[in-house]
């Protein structure tokens, strides 16, 4: 119900669940460009893709615990200072049917590839909140308003709480530095219907369920979100938790997401010449804003190590070098891309690792992160290589 008016979609993306359309591009389509095109950018939703189609009529309102309240249209949006930023949105999801794999999680099942990395253009939100008489750097308003929830009009299902909504600290919101969006372009062109047509929010850094598409409206609240997505899912238990005994309200929102790599070429299962040379390649990226570090490749199975090189933005590191150029030139909430050409002995395990900038790590195992709803699934990540018969 309410899935007949879809837009189209590449032939090329593993669909993970047709109704509501989750979707991820083989892996091997993400590392051809720092950018990911629109086409090839993973699409995660909770129900059918709304019908927004006349932007004239369009209004976002906001409501709350402001000095005013507000609401505007898209042309009133778009004639604020229009800021671009490159983030790289990831769902909690990513790598969940690895964990489902060691014992069973509960969701849709991803690969390696629910995430992208984009630039999006729009409105800041701190600007934004700015007009209805909140200044940059609010912890709280002086009406007690200490979030800011996001709420959408798509129609999730009832025993999810209907339209699809989230929160995030007014402070992370008011904050210039956190670069939080209100976008209407994505690589330079309008917003697809699928990444949130006309209007939909960016948080840089975290998780991609607050990154709440088409957003109806604003408002200024003294609580977290409680809808469903923020309360009752996209938490971490501890792996004795099981469904019988969780309890929801024990732990905290996910927002950051932790250190990630993955190898994208060649793929699992490929078949290799003996004493040729590979080139291995993959993503990396942490939450928070924290840069990677160092990628370590392992071409026996994790006996000895290899650095990699990073890429981003068409700017090079090399291992034994730290250009203080890149870290300057850097885009701060954007994945790296990184490389190792090297002679393997096949059949092998090839396994990449990073380290981010804070020194955080990633566990050698999914066990150690194990969770039932299948979230930040961020161990080491192998791929298993055949030999020529
Ligand atoms: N916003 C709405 N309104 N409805 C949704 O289902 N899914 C969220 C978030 N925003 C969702 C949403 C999740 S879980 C993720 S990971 C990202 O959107 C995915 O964004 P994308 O489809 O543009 O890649
Ligand atoms: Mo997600």
């Amino acid at each position: 119900k309410g899935y007949d008016d879809e837009p189209p979609r590449d032939p090329s993306l593993q669909i993970n669940s047709k109704e509501p359309f989750n979707a991820e591009p083989p892996p091997s389509a993400l590392v051809k460009s720092f950018i990911t095109p629109v086409e090839m950018f993973y699409k995660r939703n909770h129900g059918p893709i709304p019908v927004l189609t006349n932007q004239a009529s369009y209004r976002l309102e906001i409501t709350g615990l402001a000095p005013k309240t507000l609401s505007l249209s898209m042309d009133e949006i778009r004639s604020l200072e229009k800021h671009t930023v490159v983030v790289t949105l990831q769902c909690a999801g990513n790598r969940r049917t690895a964990m489902s794999q060691k014992r069973t999680v509960k969701g849709v099942g991803w690969g390696i590839a629910a995430l992208g990395n984009a630039v999006w253009g729009g409105a800041r939100l701190s600007d934004v909140l700015a007009l209805v008489g909140i200044p940059s750097y609010t912890k709280s308003t002086a009406s007690g308003g200490k979030h800011v929830e996001f709420i959408s009009v798509d129609q999730c299902p009832e025993e999810k709480g209907g339209p699809y909504r989230a929160s995030i600290p007014l402070f992370q919101a008011t904050d210039p530095e956190a670069d939080v969006l209100l976008a209407y372009e994505m690589n330079g062109q309008e917003l697809k219907r699928d990444h949130g047509y006309p209007l939909r929010v960016v948080v840089p850094g975290i998780i991609g369920a607050r990154s709440v598409k088409w957003i109806s409206s604003i408002d200024i609240s003294p609580i977290e979100c409680q809808g469903f997505f923020q309360q009752r899912d996209y938490k971490i238990f501890p792996p004795w938790v099981n469904w019988d005994n969780i309890v929801w309200s024990s732990r905290r929102p996910l927002m950051d997401f932790p250190v990630q790599c993955a190898i994208c070429t060649p793929s699992e299962g490929s078949i290799l010449k003996a004493g040729s040379v590979v080139k291995i390649s993959g993503y990396a990226l942490s939450g928070g804003g924290r840069g990677i570090e160092r990628v370590d490749v392992s071409v026996d199975g994790g006996h000895s190590w290899k650095e990699a090189t990073r890429t981003q933005k068409g700017v090079s590191t090399s291992s034994n070098l730290y250009i203080s150029d890149v870290e300057e030139n850097c885009d701060k909430w954007a994945w790296v891309l990184w490389e190792l050409n090297t002679t393997l002995a096949p059949p092998a395990t090839i396994i990449a690792k990073a380290v981010d900038s804070a020194a955080n790590v990633q566990p050698a195992t999914v066990e150690e992160v194990w969770n039932l709803r299948g979230v930040l699934n961020n161990s080491w990540h192998e791929v298993h290589v055949k030999a020529e018969s």
